[in-house]
């Protein structure tokens, strides 16, 4: 097989678009994929300060090179979960990718700085692990945007990701997560603007990214996302992918073209009615936000 930009013999091979690319080209096609996604959602205006949540896996570290080659101004942000060895290690990771390039990553350690780590924390807080630990990462990747003046938050959610919790809020129809499942959500009401830039990428070729761009990231997954609901969805979708390359993508973009409109009203309007929690300040339902109700049940 041939690269389809340059005609060099081809390294890899991307059947959602048909395609075969040799390592240059795989490279700049990933840049480009990005680009385009920044692009058509308005994602980054010029001269902004973007924050990039880097776990250390193959996402976020393909995002935050890929937003450095594209000239923006991107810091990491690093949070340890407490989560044994692999946080250990992802934290290696991240670091290493930050000094090598000479990049700027933020740090904060979870039971260091807040007090307990996800397992004890999903625990005492009767919360799945994943449950405690995705509102923990919401709750602190935004105070830390907030706090450093970042005028963005990007994650590194690539197309495999959102087209699986897009199958589950619809499998459930969650209508209100399906308002919310958005690849920008604006900024507003104590939150900064966030932008997953990936969802344009699937996890095979952010992870040949790394690979070809000579990225060392955790390969591990997380021991705590077993039996995880999310796993199963991306499997069945897999299955789908296999049989019709190029479903995942319609699947996700045909949702945002045609179906998330009809959602976002409900959403917007509860955003709207959310009133800064007594102890922190966050938006939230209650008066007590629900991190900080975690912090105070983990703490004791
Ligand atoms: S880190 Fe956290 Fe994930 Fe581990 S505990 Fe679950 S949510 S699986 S991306
Ligand atoms: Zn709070």
């Amino acid at each position: 097989m041939k690269c389809r930009r340059c005609r060099q013999p081809a390294v890899i091979e991307v059947r959602r678009h048909n395609a075969g690319f040799c390592r240059d080209c795989f490279l700049h096609h990933c840049r480009e994929q990005v680009r385009r996604t920044i692009d058509d959602f308005g994602m980054i205006g010029p001269g902004e300060r973007v924050l990039v949540a880097v776990s250390g896996g193959k996402d976020s570290l393909a995002l935050w090179d890929i937003l450095g080659d594209l000239g923006v101004d991107a810091d990491g942000l690093y949070l340890g979960l407490g989560i044994g060895e692999y946080s250990g290690d992802s934290g290696r990771y991240a670091r290493a990718y930050a000094e090598g390039r000479g990049a700027k990553l933020v740090e904060i350690d979870l039971p260091a700085d807040v007090g307990f780590d996800i397992p004890t924390g999903a625990r005492v807080a009767h919360r799945a692990p994943c449950s405690a630990c995705g509102l923990s990462k919401r709750h602190l990747f935004n105070q830390a945007a907030v706090d450093g003046g970042y005028d963005v938050l990007a994650t590194g959610h690539n197309l495999d990701d959102e087209a699986a919790v897009l199958f589950g809020n619809v499998l459930r129809w969650s209508t209100d997560y399906l308002g919310r499942q958005l690849p920008v959500l604006p900024a507003g009401n104590g939150f900064v603007r966030k932008v997953k830039p990936l969802v344009r990428l699937g996890e095979r070729e952010s992870a040949a990214y790394c690979v070809l761009a000579g990225i060392d990231y955790q390969v591990e997954e997380c021991p705590m996302a077993e039996g995880n609901r999310h796993l199963g969805y991306k499997e069945a979708l897999n299955a789908v992918e296999e049989r019709s390359p190029g479903s995942k993508h319609t699947f996700y973009f045909g949702f945002l073209e045609r179906a998330s409109p009809l959602f976002t009203p409900e959403a917007r309007a509860e955003r709207d009615e959310l009133r800064p929690c007594a102890r922190c300040g966050t938006p939230t339902p209650g008066d007590i936000c629900a991190f900080c109700r975690l912090v105070e049940r983990a703490a004791t």
